[in-house]
């Protein structure tokens, strides 16, 4: 296959904030892919665009003319890409670039995108999904401190997952509301429910549900000079403290998965948590931004038994591909996952289910995560 030209445009995610769509026009047609948006960004991330989304479009326009001289015939290919626009282009261009190449790639191949990965995958990760919000993805004055309230079906097929999740959230709405006197119906940037309760009332609520339960603690969000502070109620908690409070709540709510228990940059209290409490999925995020020299970090401390993998933390596929063989030979549990702001595009989907990832984390409603979620229920489609 051979890209003859591309060139970007800045589209709105759904947050409503700019984001970016790439165009590749090839030998077989053309093409488009675009990149999602974070807000509680880790600190080490990549930089989504050298210096802004607009000199990043034209940076690509610059260089489209190179491309023409590439065969691409498989993923790995991807590689050769990553060559030419090395330095040009930030992480959420690449990763939009990559996607639309491999999409290219499917349609000359007469193959399914996640097949380019791997033609012999067949595990579906199950769900994390995304049932109630706080933190930053929640714009009220009163709410959660934590940023999201997990929802983990236990099963592999997507269509039951989807049935489970849809009518637990609902179920959701109903208990809030008993609970919630503030409850408006209203949804986060995630489209996971709004409200004033705080953690522990809402994990009160979520017990009802018999799922079991996730939170993504994003605790670099509020930790400021070796503090955690909390709002709901106001509380500032030591790195100790910290440890505590966690502890007890994964013993009282039978917590099985916590996602950045702790600041971004705090590698020791990860693995003393870990240490104890290692059945449940101790989840670097912000901790190890799909960076491979964070996992190997984390690796040699002990601090996760899980890694979220969000591929414009990164940008590079080959470089995501990477940090998931390291993962895997390590035993630690996958996690393919949306942003905060994100798209209509699928290939999530692809990536998580080629990559034989355990779990994916793409919200429960709302257009933008339906089509993820959808995909994977037509991809199970073909396996039955
Ligand atoms: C997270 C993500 C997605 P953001 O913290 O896990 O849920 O949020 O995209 O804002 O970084
Ligand atoms: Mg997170």
């Amino acid at each position: 296959m051979i890209i003859k030209g591309v060139r970007g445009k800045i589209i709105k995610d759904s947050r409503k904030e700019s984001t970016i769509e790439v165009f590749i026009e090839t030998d077989v047609g053309k093409f488009s892919a675009s990149a999602p948006n974070g807000k509680s960004k880790g600190k080490h991330e990549a930089k989504p665009y050298v210096k802004s989304i607009q000199k990043d479009i034209e940076s690509l326009e610059k260089i489209s003319d190179y491309f023409s001289d590439e065969h691409i015939e498989k993923f790995s290919d991807l590689r050769r890409i990553e060559d030419v626009v090395r330095g040009h282009i930030g992480a959420n261009t690449l990763f939009a670039l990559e996607s639309g190449v491999l999409k290219a790639l499917s349609k000359e191949q007469k193959k399914e995108i996640w097949q380019l990965i791997n033609p012999g995958a067949k595990k579906f990760p199950r769900f994390v999904g995304n049932a109630v919000g706080g933190g930053l993805h929640s714009e009220v004055p009163k709410k959660p401190d934590f940023q999201e309230f997990l929802l983990i079906p236990n099963t592999n097929s997507p269509l039951e997952n989807r049935k489970i999740n849809l009518e637990a959230k609902e179920k959701l709405k109903q208990y809030l509301k008993e609970k919630d006197l503030k409850f408006a119906e209203k949804k986060n940037d995630e489209n996971a429910w709004v409200t004033s309760l705080n953690e522990k009332e809402v994990l009160d609520v979520l017990t009802r549900l018999n799922i079991q339960i996730g939170i993504d603690v994003a605790s670099s969000t509020f930790y400021k000079r070796k503090k955690y502070h909390y709002k709901n109620p106001p509380l500032d908690r030591t790195p100790e403290e910290q440890m505590m409070y966690l502890k007890n709540l994964i013993k009282n709510y039978s917590i099985f998965y916590i996602e950045d228990p702790f600041d971004e940059e705090d590698f020791e209290s990860f693995a003393k948590l870990l240490k104890t409490n290692s059945e449940s999925l101790i989840v670097g995020d912000d901790l190890t931004v799909t960076n491979y020299k964070r996992l190997e970090k984390a690796i040699e401390m002990n601090s996760i038994n899980a890694i979220i993998i969000k591929p414009n933390q990164n940008g590079s596929l080959i470089e995501v591909s990477r940090v998931i063989e390291l993962a895997k030979k390590k035993g630690i549990k996958t996690i393919f996952s949306h942003r905060s702001g994100e798209t209509k595009e699928s290939i999530l989907a692809d990536l998580a289910f080629g990559f034989g990832a355990d779990f994916i984390k793409c919200g429960i409603t709302g257009e933008e995560r339906k089509v993820k979620i959808d995909r994977l229920v037509e991809i199970e489609k073909k396996f039955k």
